[in-house]
């Protein structure tokens, strides 16, 4: 096959002063930081569906990427050609994992039999693609989204047949990437979620959704797939409301039907803003729960309403979600996927590569920073004397409980008013930019 980027080498670390657009300036994969490689660390993907699948359209546009190697059919050998376009593409970048869904890797032909078989076909070249390469899967997942059939929802679908279809779509999902050795499997709750509360039963909704979510985890023991699943929260678009709308949402749900112990959370940076969130906080939220698996790891525009998926590049936030990656140890399944497209100016296939080359350096310089001031010390050392009243006194008695509010009284009594510290947040803000 002849290669789909033949103008383009290996991209090489070269450092921070190198003037080399097709270099890494901070992501060196070897380099040890925090006692263990940086590829280690990160554990970079590629989306599938971006990368390969994207034709960067907008609202108001149709597609404008050129992508010469791509003959624009639903064939099976374009499918496949693409499947060895991807990991062409992979190993120039020097990234050891990739995240797909099912109907972007295949075609989605006149029916489930068909669609099925295409799958494999793409499959067969993905897995020889995996062992030419040393390339791993991440995580697979079903697109239940785009097809006319899911308008109303797949797993929350009003009938009960859609329902079915998807539940089939997923066990041939899971198949392909227990198949393929995937490290996890993704649930992203498309259309699960409503329109209008006004045709809308939700508790019906949210049980069958329940049960659907407990079928895979039967249908994972019984075909012994070993691999982490994960919930991805996102709260609107395209639906008005989504069931899985932060993680907060997607822990009570877990709790409420006895699914938390089988499940972690994917959570995607774009999806946090759309929730009103930081990505810091759904991750603190996460890891509170011990549920933190992986990350869909792109940007938003806080000036435009919707997801519009952007590779990460500000310093500031590839800190912030670094410092939560190595206070929790780092990830075990997970990774940094990049689910993040090029803007729709950004047509050639060299900028696919400027793209994720800044999202590595940025997530690399993260990483060194979040590192450094783990090391210093100074920011985790002022949150501890921040709350060292419980540490002894009637705050260690509330926190090794039993303390009533009779107890509290009588501190208060015999204490009086409380001496409070400053919380110093432009002291710490500022501690912050010593490093970045
Ligand atoms: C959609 C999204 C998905 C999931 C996988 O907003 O982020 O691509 O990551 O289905
Ligand atoms: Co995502």
């Amino acid at each position: 096959m002849a290669e789909a980027f033949p103008d383009i080498p290996k991209i090489q670390y070269e450092g921070p002063k190198s003037k080399n657009p097709l270099a890494f300036k901070h992501y060196n994969a070897d380099e040890v930081v925090a006692g263990k490689k940086m590829k280690d660390h990160l554990r970079f993907g590629v989306a599938y569906w971006h990368a390969m699948r994207n034709t960067l359209s907008d609202p108001f546009g149709g597609g404008t990427a050129q992508r010469p190697w791509d003959d624009g059919s639903d064939s099976i050998a374009n499918a496949q050609n693409r499947a060895r376009v991807m990991f062409e593409f992979m190993e120039k970048l020097g990234v050891d994992y990739y995240c797909f869904h099912d109907r972007d890797v295949a075609p989605e032909l006149n029916d489930l039999a068909a669609s099925n078989k295409a799958l494999d076909a793409v499959a067969d070249v993905l897995l020889s693609e995996q062992q030419r390469t040393g390339k791993k899967l991440l995580w697979g997942t079903a697109c239940l989204f785009s097809h006319a059939r899911y308008c109303q929802g797949a797993a929350t679908s009003p009938n009960a047949h859609v329902y079915a279809y998807a539940g089939a779509q997923v066990k041939k999902a899971m198949d392909v990437t227990h198949r393929l050795g995937g490290e996890g499997y993704t649930f992203w709750g498309g259309r699960e979620g409503y329109a209008t509360l006004w045709n809308t039963n939700q508790k019906r909704e949210m049980d069958h959704l329940a049960a659907f979510l407990h079928m895979a985890v039967d249908y994972k023991k019984k075909i012994g797939f070993k691999g982490q699943f994960y919930i991805e929260p996102k709260p609107r678009e395209p639906s008005t409301h989504q069931y899985d709308s932060d993680a907060a949402a997607c822990l009570n749900f877990l709790r409420q039907y006895d699914l938390l112990e089988h499940f972690k959370l994917n959570l995607e940076t774009n999806h946090a803003t759309l929730a009103g969130h930081t990505m810091r906080h759904e991750m603190q939220v996460a890891i509170a729960s011990n549920a933190l698996g992986s990350v869909d790891a792109n940007t938003g525009d806080t000036l435009i309403g919707w997801d519009t998926d952007q590779f990460p590049t500000n310093f500031y936030l590839t800190t912030e979600i670094m410092l939560e990656i190595l206070k929790m140890g780092g990830f075990t399944t997970g990774g940094l996927n990049f689910d993040a497209k090029c803007r729709r100016e950004s047509f050639e296939p060299v900028d696919l590569f400027h793209a994720h080359i800044g999202g590595m350096d940025a997530f690399a310089r993260g990483l060194k920073i979040a590192a450094a001031i783990i090391e210093d010390g100074r920011l985790d050392g002022f949150i501890k004397q921040r709350y060292s009243t419980f540490d002894n006194g009637i705050g260690a008695k509330v926190e090794a409980g039993g303390v009533t509010f009779d107890d509290l009284e009588a501190h208060t009594l015999a204490n009086g008013e409380p001496l409070i510290g400053s919380g110093r947040q432009e002291m710490l803000e500022n501690l912050i930019n010593e490093f970045i």
